[in-house]
């Protein structure tokens, strides 16, 4: 008999499924292996004899963290312990976008810090692009209510740089879970991630919460450069605008985001150019391995995007998610 559920759990090879009466603990039928169909946290699964035998049709995915299935993002920073940074925060922001998903920004330990002239930088950033934005504090349980609303009826994955405090706020709504989080001791030590699987907790009727392992190592390497602006909604009334129909808005002549660069942030922007110089190295990479030569366009110079054949594109691109995938399931046997 084949049962549906959905996987909130996976420890190396086995699958934890919610059905409607019981959990089931899954492995992966052998041909999902042998098709590279990888089954994550959020999946809708068809069961049977305990293997999972195929998953439903996605809502959304994203591969880092490798969830599907998911209302909103919640990203979560540090306003000290780690220090903010903002390109970091703009990275997590730009990749939900990338892959659609709605994103809420969440401040947490405001306790180590009471700095106005900050929380007004963030809101000056972040509030005209539509970014719910909270500060809490998990060790106080400072605003903890107010997070709480902002899950209310939907499937929230939190997401950030090990170290922000992600456990520490499903802890501060539900201490009964007592998720392992960072002890004091173990401070010093950097680069180590307290969580290191992706689990679904319903913390009431209504909110469900996805604990996410950090990380920090994203990249813009599998886009070009001319599409990395799409992901910034600051730049969408410029559309059109610049001289050159494949202005990178970093330097040419009558480009329309420079001319009224005083209304884009200025971290915003330097997070652009970050991530543009990350989609070069993809750009020149596809440019040398691929087969056929990049051309240029007679009437337009440099129009890459529509030069380079989509194939090609499909296929480094594909590399890339492969590549992300791959560390993921490293990270998933180191643990
Ligand atoms: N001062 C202060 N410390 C906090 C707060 N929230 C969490 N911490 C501390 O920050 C450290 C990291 O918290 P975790 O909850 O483990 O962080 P995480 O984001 O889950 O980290 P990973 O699981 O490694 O991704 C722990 O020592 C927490 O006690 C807070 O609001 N204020
Ligand atoms: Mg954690
Ligand atoms: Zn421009």
């Amino acid at each position: 008999m084949v049962i549906r559920g959905q996987v909130f759990k996976i420890h190396s090879d086995f699958y934890y499924v919610k059905c409607e009466n019981e959990v089931l603990e899954c492995k992966l039928r052998e041909v999902l292996k042998k098709q590279q169909k990888k089954v994550v946290v959020g999946d809708f699964v068809e069961v049977e004899d305990e293997k999972i035998q195929n998953f439903l049709p996605r809502i959304n995915y994203i591969p880092r963290p490798a969830v599907s299935n998911i209302d909103q993002m919640i990203i979560v920073s540090a306003v000290k312990e780690p220090e903010l940074n903002f390109t970091q925060l703009d990275r997590y922001i730009c990749f939900a976008k990338y892959y659609k998903i709605p994103v809420k920004l969440c401040f947490n330990k405001s306790d180590l810090s009471y700095d106005d002239k900050f929380i007004e930088k963030v809101f000056s950033i972040y509030e005209p692009l539509g970014y719910d934005i909270i500060f809490t504090s998990a060790l106080e349980k400072d605003n903890i209510e107010e997070f709480e609303e902002i899950l209310k009826g939907k499937t929230s994955a939190l997401c950030g740089n090990s170290g922000v405090g992600k456990s520490s706020l499903i802890n501060a709504i539900n201490p009964e879970l007592e998720l392992r989080t960072k002890n004091v001791s173990e401070k010093t030590e950097r680069g180590t991630h307290t969580t290191r699987h992706c689990e679904i907790f319903n913390l009431s009727e209504d909110i469900r919460i996805i604990d996410t392992p950090g990380f920090s190592n994203l990249k813009f390497d599998f886009m070009l450069p001319l599409e990395i602006s799409n992901l910034f909604e600051e730049f969408d009334k410029y559309k059109g605008l610049c001289k050159y129909s494949d202005c990178l808005h970093i330097h040419e002549d009558g480009c329309a985001i420079l001319e009224n660069i005083q209304n884009v942030s200025k971290t915003r922007y330097n997070s652009y150019v970050s991530f543009t110089e990350e989609a070069k190295e993809y750009k020149e990479r596809i440019k040398y391995s691929g087969t056929k030569e990049e051309t240029f366009s007679k009437e337009h110079n440099n129009k890459s995007m529509a030069k380079i054949s989509s194939k090609k594109r499909q296929d480094s691109r594909k590399l890339s998610k492969q590549k992300l995938e791959k560390e993921d399931m490293e990270n998933e046997t180191i643990y």
